[in-house]
């Protein structure tokens, strides 16, 4: 299904008022402190993150999966919801594919329903972190870092297929992440699972195309519990610097150690040219793909300072390719990834609120005070109206999870797919 461009315009009419006075009061305040509105609501109309397909279904853990109905069985079906969200929002304008869980065969037919809905192909993903049905080798005990040559061969050799599928779909980038690493002390040694994966990723990085980029994502643990090979950002740089200038470190913040400085950790790569992929999730303890905001919204608008400084004064540094990357496990999938789109743009409007000139000149006072104040000004601004207008303006909904509810769209996914259609991801 596609939404209803005259429904979403009467949803929007019954708030148009509403909105209009908010927006009203905001511009003016902001105009006088010198904001230039015009600008700032084009920025956050300009923003765009990638849905990725595996976040379409119902998650799980490993006790237990709740489905909520009517989920995307094909990658037709995921395109389109995809689709809701952006003409919802419309700051979803991009699909992030996993493969295998994505198989794709008409490739003509599935770019001509992503242009129909508005979307372009981000970053591809491999797998290589579980078995697939009829595979030579076995990934228990590691891909990329693998003490067996062939099991190492044939994680390299699929990274190449997922780059040959991305190029027919146009995608310019391969996110790569490893679940290897060791499960017990001894059971591995670190060297040589390290340098193992340099030499992989090398040999990957050879076959990509000169207008691709690679992504190399890292995590301290999980789903091994006792030593990840790319445990941190540290070990992902430098693994991006030994394969060239196509390689870039992903930043993802679930997946870091409790209380991390993610936000120096972003303000160092952008600084090194070296920040090439984002993924936005929130988490209490861990990897815990919770709806982004809903845990650290702070934290995640310190982030967003760092990353629009880093934007503005880092041309060393490419654009980042931004992603939601996050699994669901009580909520409607659509409904959580339009809360975590708004929780972004929130913190992004926010970051560009800040007088960066009179923080520069605060901090050269060393007025400590003075610092704060002005960043936590601008976080407790409550910038919303922006959102709303830069939607607004794009043809998007005011209040898109009203809309959603009000279109009564999964209802539609439920009548149209049937209750019992599963999705693949995790
Ligand atoms: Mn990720």
């Amino acid at each position: 299904m596609q939404v209803n461009k005259e429904q979403l315009l009467a949803n929007n009419n019954s708030y148009r008022q509403t909105h209009e006075s908010s927006f009203d009061f905001l511009a003016n305040t902001l105009s006088k402190q010198g904001v230039n509105i015009k600008n700032t609501v084009q920025r956050l109309a300009d923003f765009q993150v990638a849905i990725p397909s595996w976040a379409l279904g119902a998650g799980g853990t490993r006790f237990g999966r709740f489905s909520y109905y009517g989920e995307p069985s094909t990658l037709e079906q995921k395109i389109e919801d995809v689709g809701i969200i952006h003409s919802l929002t419309k700051t979803a304008g991009a699909i992030s594919l996993h493969i295998p869980w994505d198989v794709l065969e008409d490739y003509n037919a599935i770019k001509e329903l992503a242009v129909s809905n508005d979307l372009v192909f981000d970053a591809v993903n491999s797998n290589t972190f579980q078995d697939q049905k009829g595979a030579k080798e076995s990934y228990k005990f590691g891909s990329l870092s693998n003490v067996n040559k062939a099991v190492r061969d044939q994680a390299v050799g699929h990274n190449i297929d997922v780059v040959e599928i991305g190029k027919k779909l146009g995608s310019k980038s391969l996110t790569v992440w490893l679940a290897d690493g060791s499960n017990f002390p001894g059971q591995s040694n670190f060297q040589t699972a390290l340098q193992h994966t340099e030499d992989s990723l090398k040999e990957i990085y050879k076959e990509l195309p000169i207008d691709w980029k690679m992504f190399i994502e890292y995590k301290p643990y999980e789903p091994n519990f006792y030593s990840t090979v790319i445990q941190d950002w540290g070990t992902s740089f430098m693994l991006a610097n030994a394969c060239g200038d196509k390689a870039y470190t992903l930043v993802d913040l679930g997946h870091h150690l409790p209380n991390t400085n993610i936000e120096q950790i972003v303000s160092t790569l952008m600084m090194k040219g070296k920040l090439g992929g984002f993924h936005f999730n929130d988490s209490k303890y861990g990897d815990d793909d919770s709806t982004v905001g809903s845990v650290k919204p702070y934290a995640l608008f310190l982030i967003f300072n760092e990353l629009v400084y880093g934007m503005k004064n880092n041309p060393q540094n490419p654009y980042p390719a931004w992603m939601i990357d996050a699994s669901h496990n009580i909520k409607d999938p659509l409904e959580d990834l339009i809360q975590s789109l708004e929780a972004i743009q929130e913190a992004y409007a926010k970051a560009l609120l800040i007088d960066q000139e009179m923080l520069r000149s605060a901090q050269l006072d060393n007025d400590v005070v003075l610092c704060q104040e002005i960043l936590q000004n601008a976080y407790r601004t409550d910038v919303r109206p922006l959102l709303r207008q830069a939607r607004l303006n794009s043809g998007g909904a005011l209040d898109p999870i009203k809309a959603y509810r009000s279109m009564k769209v999964r209802q539609k996914l439920i009548d149209e797919r049937g209750k019992n259609a599963v999705a693949s991801g995790l």
